[in-house]
Formats: C-alpha cells, structure tokens, sequence
C-alpha cells in the first residue's frame, strides 16, 4: 500500500505498510481501485460529453460519493469498498452500452478516436478490444485486487511533481465530494460542481503541462467555493441561519444518543425519532454546530454536546454509554477492548467491519434510527465528563448582524486583528501550538473559527471585546465558507482592493481532505500568508511547494510566540 492524504502520513512521506489512521492494507488497495475506476468513469464520461451526450446526474453523484468515502476516517470497510468498486464497474459498463448504443455514422468515430487519444492508443481496426482490454476502463477483477492496487495507486505516477498535482487535484476533488453529497442530501445539486469532477477526474489521465495541471488546481479551488456555497445554501433553506448558542457540555438523567459527523439531514431524522421516546440527543466532535440551527434548538431533548474532537472518541464513547451514531468522518478503529464496540453505528459514506450499518433513506423516506433508539432505552444516562457552556453560531449572517459593532470595534482599535484558525483537529502533539497561539494571542485579537481545529480553544475563556467573544464559532469545517463571506464583506465595508489588506491572518490546522478542498478555495478566494500546520501535507513535492510559496506566500507554522508577532505586525 501507499497512502500519503492525510497529515499523519508516516514519516511525513506515506503510510506503506498500515496506515498510522488504522487503515489496512487491504483497505488502501481497495481505496486506491476505486478512485482508478472513478478516473476510469470520468473519462468515459468526459469523452461522451464532448460528443454531445448529455452524461446522466447520478454520475456526477457517483463519483462525489465514490470520492467521499475514500477520505480519511471514513470507510474501513472492505465489503462495503468491493461493493463500491463493483457499482463502479457496473456504471462503466452503462456508459459503454450507451456509447456502443449510439446510432452507426453518429459521430461515432470522432468519440473513438477521442477514447482512443484519452488512453494513448492507436486507432485501429482492433480498438474495441483494446479498449476492452485497457484496465483504466475496466479493472474488473476485484478478486485479485491486491496486485492490481500496486499499478494503480498513487505511485503508478513516476514523475514526483506530476503526482503532487494530480493527487493535490484528487484529493482536493475529495473535499469538493464530500461537501457537494452533503448539499445533494439536503436537495441541492450543482451540474458545474459535477461536471468539474468529470473533467478533473479525467485530467488525472491525461499528459498535461504542469500550467495546465496548476491550473485545475486553482479551479478546484474555485468549484471547492462554489460547492461550500451549495451547501451553505441547502443548511440555511433547511434549517435556518445559524444564530448566537450557548452549548450545554454537562449530562441529563436520561439515556442517550451521541451522533457524529457532519450529516444535518441525519441530524434532523434522529431528532424526529427520539421525540418523547425518553430518549436525548447530543452532538460529539463536528456534529456541535447542530446546537446553532434555529430548527433543531426546538428539540427540547437535544441536550448540547459531549466531548472533545473525532480523536476523543475512544474514551467519550466509552464515557458516553449509550448508543453513537457515525454519519461521516472521523470514526476511529475499533478495538476488541472497547465498550462501546456493541453499540456503534455507521450511516452513509461511513463504514467499519462489524459494526450495523443504518442503510439509506428511500425516495421520499427518512433512515431508520429505530434500532439505535431501542438500544438507547437499555443504556444508563451518559457519565459527566464535564460542565458549562460553549458560545458557537457566528456564521456569516449572525456575523453581519453584528457588523455595525464589528465595525466599530475595528475603527476604535479595540479589534486589531482577527485570526482564522479553522480546519481540522488531529491527534498530534504539535498541535498543542494552536492551543498556545489562542492564548497568547494579545486580548485585542479576535480568532475566527470553524473544523473541528476549534477544539483545541474553544473550552478557555478567552473573554470578549465590547460584548463580541473572541472567539467566534462559525461551525463546521465547510462553513468556512462564511469566514470568507466575512471577509469579503470587511472588504467591502472597509473600501479596500484586496482581501489581504484587511487585518485578518490565516493560521490554519489541516489533517483530511476536506481541508485541502477549503485550502484550495481560500487560494482562490486570493488569500496569502497562509500558515498551515502543525507539518505541510507529504504530498506536496519541493517543486510544488515552491510554485505555492511563490504565488500565495504559503508557509508552516513556526513556534506561536514568532508567528504571533508577525501575524499581529500584518506578516
Ligand atoms: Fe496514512 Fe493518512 Fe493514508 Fe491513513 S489516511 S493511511 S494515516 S496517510
Ligand atoms: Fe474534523 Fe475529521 Fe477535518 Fe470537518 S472531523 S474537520 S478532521
């Protein structure tokens, strides 16, 4: 295996026989065969496109779900991958019946020959069994899958920089996934959001110019904005704009529910199922920001949020002792030893071997949580691991609400600076940085939040400027979205030509691959003097670094003390 996605790749270079994650081999191989076929889709549906086909949504769909569940801490299931590769093999086949099915002289022999330029192949009178025959398009032996793996995996791309961008690419395309399927759930779908993936997808085939592949890239970052806007759009028509919260951390007397991930619809359905059942509901890790939407603050029974960040789970589940729900990254291997084996579900893109799976909702239908609710009837109330509140809700439309005094807080001087440390949490010790740098931060600056990452602060007191915390919540990793709003707004108010001249720096903790998608899109949102920590991502070689160093000023993290002083002096 080889897997260098996420920031805990070993050695900062790639996990090759385990993954630090807990990822098998076996798993990675499988990951690695999806995503060829999910390339191999794309450009079958590229080239079907450029005929005139119109492609089908569900591909699109297809392939932002098939890329969702190859992100980090999301699927260890191998089943549930063979399952996936299988389905991926199946569309492969459909979109090669739909082109065989085209009318004779139907153009068709300018498709062949575009096919036949995707996968390097003379035309010739034996192009159908080459094609065939051509594993991109159908590498249908999962059986022998292990072997297969090795050819198509991230090291099949010999070239150091053409991999760093074709994987920057991919696993941009990861994030964009991930957000897009969760817009898709709540009813809204982009074309361009898919048609970018089939395109980027594909390009990952093609012999492109390292311009050309920079290029992609930054308009991932573009479609990455377009697709957190998506979602952003489907959250607020669905449950409203996230308002000011004051999050309960301690326990009822009753059983409970614990979900996790970022999945509002699942939020909603549970919410619904528990009602008087004697049965509460609490939000763990990036599921916190539920308690901030005026639709579920009705639910009386949702009691507030236990625990810490993904990588708590194995002692806030322990603690929690009911039931937990798993509706998308990060679930965590889980050991024999762990009490909480037994009463551990997954839903959607998630997946863990042995554990029950909640299947998805029919047309029109909801999922069916009553399995989850029965065993949390049995469970005993969940165990005090803490008490209080947090202070979370300042999406962009709560922000702008409170702009006036925002404003005034800036010009008096009171707000000097505001710091986004958004992004992911993640087990490493280095991280303790960002726990340093929010509370050495001068009392005149004010962090701007969002990802789990916010758990490294958000329990201090850090108090407030002129009634405004300081430190401002906006919600999940893909409301990263309204910190841009936010800044793009100041802009506006301030009269100023570019993002980077307001007194805003970016300091920002990455671990998956929605991350990289939120980075993209601040790269495209024209934002510099980005910190990133706590290590830069394996997959970016010296060369690449460099052009990102040039361009957008992109830099590690150093110790908090110096990058605190050169961030307040503007650097
Ligand atoms: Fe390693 Fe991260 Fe890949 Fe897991 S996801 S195998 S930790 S690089
Ligand atoms: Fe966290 Fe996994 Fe990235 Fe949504 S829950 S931010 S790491």
């Amino acid at each position: 295996m080889f897997c260098f996605q996420c920031q805990e790749a070993a050695k900062g270079t790639g996990c090759t026989v385990k993954g630090v994650c807990g990822k098998q081999e076996s798993t990675a191989n499988l990951q690695d065969l999806l995503i060829y076929d999910l390339r191999g889709i794309a450009v079958l549906a590229k080239a079907l496109q450029g005929a005139g086909v119109e492609t089908h949504s569900d591909i699109g769909r297809f392939l932002a779900q098939g890329l969702f569940t190859t992100i980090t801490n999301a699927n260890f299931d191998d089943q549930s991958l063979q399952e996936w590769i299988s389905r991926s093999q199946a569309i492969k086949q459909e979109l090669k019946e739909q082109f065989d099915g085209m009318a004779a002289g139907a153009d068709k022999s300018s498709i062949w020959q575009k096919l036949m330029g995707f996968f390097g192949m003379a035309d010739n009178e034996n192009r159908g069994a080459q094609l065939d025959a051509s594993a991109l398009w159908f590498s249908s032996d999962v059986s022998s899958y292990q072997d297969k793996a090795r050819g198509v995996g991230v090291l099949a791309t010999e070239n150091e920089d053409v991999r760093s961008l074709r994987e920057l690419l991919i696993l941009g395309l990861k994030g964009i996934g991930a957000y897009s399927d969760h817009a898709m759930v709540l009813g809204v779908e982009k074309a361009e959001i898919y048609d970018f993936l089939i395109e980027a997808l594909a390009s990952t085939t093609e012999d492109l110019s390292v311009d050309e592949m920079v290029a992609l890239v930054l308009r991932a970052g573009e479609c990455a904005v377009t697709t957190m806007a998506a979602l952003d759009q489907a959250n607020t028509q669905s449950y409203g704009n996230p308002e000011i919260t004051e999050v309960n951390i301690g326990v009822s007397t009753n059983p409970g529910i614990l979900i996790s991930g970022h999945d509002l619809k699942d939020m909603e359905e549970l919410l619904e199922q528990t009602k008087d059942t004697g049965v509460d509901v609490y939000t763990h890790g990036e599921m916190l920001p539920a308690n901030y939407y005026p639709a579920f603050k009705k639910y009386a029974h949702l009691k507030g949020n236990y625990g810490g960040s993904w990588w708590h789970q194995n002692t806030d589940f322990e603690t929690f002792n009911g039931p937990i729900l798993m509706t998308t990254n990060c679930i965590i291997p889980i050991k024999e030893a762990n009490s909480y084996k037994d009463r551990i579900y997954s839903t959607g893109v998630v997946g863990y071997p042995g554990i029950i799976h909640i299947s998805e909702r029919r047309q029109g239908g909801s999922k069916d949580f009553t399995a989850i609710i029965e065993q949390a009837k049995q469970c005993a109330p969940p165990q005090e691991i803490e008490t209080g509140t947090i202070v979370g809700g300042f999406a962009h439309n709560q922000v702008l609400a409170l702009a006036d005094k925002v404003v005034d807080a800036v010009k008096s001087g009171a707000i000097k600076r505001f710091v986004v440390m958004a992004g992911c949490d993640g087990r490493q010790k280095g991280r303790q940085y960002f726990t340093e740098v929010a509370e050495k931060l001068p009392q005149d600056a004010v962090i701007l939040t969002a990802g789990c990452a916010k758990y490294r602060y958000n329990k201090l007191n850090l108090g407030e400027i002129g009634g405004i915390p300081r430190v401002l919540d906006a919600g999940q990793c893909n409301d990263s979205y309204s910190l841009a709003v936010i800044a793009l707004k100041l802009k506006e108010v301030f009269a100023l030509d570019d993002i980077n001249e307001l007194p805003i720096s970016f300091d920002l903790g990455w671990y998956e691959q929605k991350a990289v998608a939120v980075l993209l899109a601040l790269l495209h949102l024209g934002v510099k003097g980005i910190r990133l920590g706590p290590s830069l991502p394996a997959f970016i070689s010296p060369a690449v670094l460099n052009v990102l160093v040039e361009n957008f000023d992109i830099k590690p993290i150093t110790t908090p003390e110096a990058d605190i002083e050169a961030m307040m002096a503007g650097n």
